[in-house]
């Protein structure tokens, strides 16, 4: 057993230079830190990332407040406790904030602790974090091998992340499974730099999106599908064969007055028309994951879209489930979805997010663990994928430090299991 000695936070940079929450947590032997991303798209029904809304800092968007409550409330509630109880951590945090949605102490402030623990705790007992992830989730009834998941590369950035021309959020390659993980990601890695080839090409500019990924000024969505063939091809590989395709479409950022509003037709959808545009998208493109194809409010619709593409694509609820166990059991009871994009900093705990996976695999879910779209350099939500046994992770394109940093932590995790050591 390790007690937690000490408990500290302070506020840090995330990749588009707004504040965010680190915390270490100390035991007697050692210490880890963690780092709390956030989202720019983020669903309705989020647990509450606490902001300071202090006009003269950081235009409102610091985050004293959190490390605050890290630092009087939360820390020194739980100093004493066993590191290695996670769940009893987690559950006394949860407890003292006592909303459903972490608006008293923040999620941001919650999670900073929880993941710290988490890590912490695979320190004192020299483990890597992914089998302590393991470990947890095994505990709480869950099955998973440990495995490195597939990879959903977002190579082109629209919507909120991008220049705001394309409606779409993220234009994503994914390598097939058969492929081990390092020759996946160098696959998709050639691709990406044969879009920027493309793009040059074309004479569209091809700057840089949130996620690191293009964000060129092509007018319609279909022209960015195109893009991405094209360099799949020019980069020697097959589409379907190699790498396949998958989008989110993220519709917040265009449905508007109940209607969908993409530039790539005149008129304005509601959904059943939407639905029947993604159809046709799906036989041009065969994609083999669809996330947040409708608007996360219209739960009808997604019962008929996923009775209609569900036997061949994956449709992943992220603004529509928001890593939340009783919107999850609503998509189950209802079949609203077949799979779940799993992001810590929508619930705010590592006991949640477990429980979340748990009750997706129960009931043969597909899992995405994912990044946010403001990131920092921590890498350990890979240790987590690998840890569930996620179906599949998403951190983004390979470039830019904040992303990189998770690709390059499976890299490791996946010579490590082979018995290499670094
Ligand atoms: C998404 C995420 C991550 P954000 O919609 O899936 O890619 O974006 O973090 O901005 O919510
Ligand atoms: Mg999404």
């Amino acid at each position: 057993m390790s007690k937690i000695t000490k408990v500290y936070a302070r506020e840090i940079l995330d990749s588009r230079g707004n504040p965010t929450i680190e915390t270490a947590v100390y035991y007697q032997n050692g210490f880890a830190t963690a780092s709390v991303p956030s989202g720019s798209s983020t669903g309705k029904y989020e647990a509450v990332e606490l902001r300071d809304n202090d006009p003269k800092r950081f235009m409102g968007m610091g985050v004293k407040t959190a490390v605050d409550n890290v630092n009087k409330i939360l820390g020194p509630a739980i100093i004493g406790m066993d590191l290695e109880d996670q769940f009893a951590v987690d559950k006394k945090m949860i407890d003292m904030d006592g909303t459903e949605n972490k608006s008293k102490l923040g999620a941001n402030s919650i999670l900073s602790i929880s993941m710290a623990a988490a890590k912490a705790a695979s320190y004192a007992q020299k483990i890597p974090p992914y089998l302590w992830f393991n470990k947890l989730f095994t505990t709480l009834g869950g099955k998973a091998k440990v495995i490195i998941p597939t990879p959903i590369l977002n190579v082109i950035n629209g919507g909120k992340h991008g220049t705001g021309n394309l409606d779409f959020q993220e234009f994503q390659i994914i390598p097939a499974s058969i492929k081990n993980y390092p020759e996946g990601l160098k696959a998709c890695t050639e691709v990406y730099h044969a879009i920027a080839k493309v793009l040059e090409y074309r004479n569209a500019i091809h700057a840089i999106g949130d996620e690191g990924g293009f964000a060129p000024n092509l007018y319609t969505n279909l022209d960015a599908m195109e893009v991405i063939i094209q360099a799949i091809k020019e980069a020697g590989y097959t589409l379907q064969k190699d790498i396949f395709l998958g989008l989110d479409i993220a519709p917040a950022f265009f449905y508007k007055s109940g209607r969908y509003q993409i530039k790539d037709v005149t008129e304005h959808y509601d959904a059943d028309k939407f639905i029947d545009y993604i159809q046709k998208l799906h036989d041009s493109y065969h994609l083999l994951t669809l996330e947040d194809p409708l608007f996360e409010d219209e739960w009808d619709k997604w019962v008929k879209i996923t009775k209609q593409l569900g036997s061949e694509v994956h449709i992943i609820g992220d603004d529509l489930l928001v890593t939340n166990q009783k919107k999850l059991q609503r998509a189950i009871d209802s079949k609203a979805c077949n799979a779940i994009l799993v992001k810590p900093n929508q619930i705010g705990s590592v006991l949640e997010t477990l429980s979340v996976v748990k009750l997706a695999k129960d009931h043969s879910f597909k899992t995405v663990v994912s990044h946010r779209s403001g990131e920092t350099d921590d890498y350990i939500i890979a240790d987590f994928a690998v840890g569930v046994g996620s179906d599949f992770v998403k951190f983004g394109a390979p470039a830019r430090g904040e992303r990189v940093v998770k690709y390059n932590r499976l890299l490791t995790i996946s010579y490590e299991t082979q018995g290499v050591l670094l």
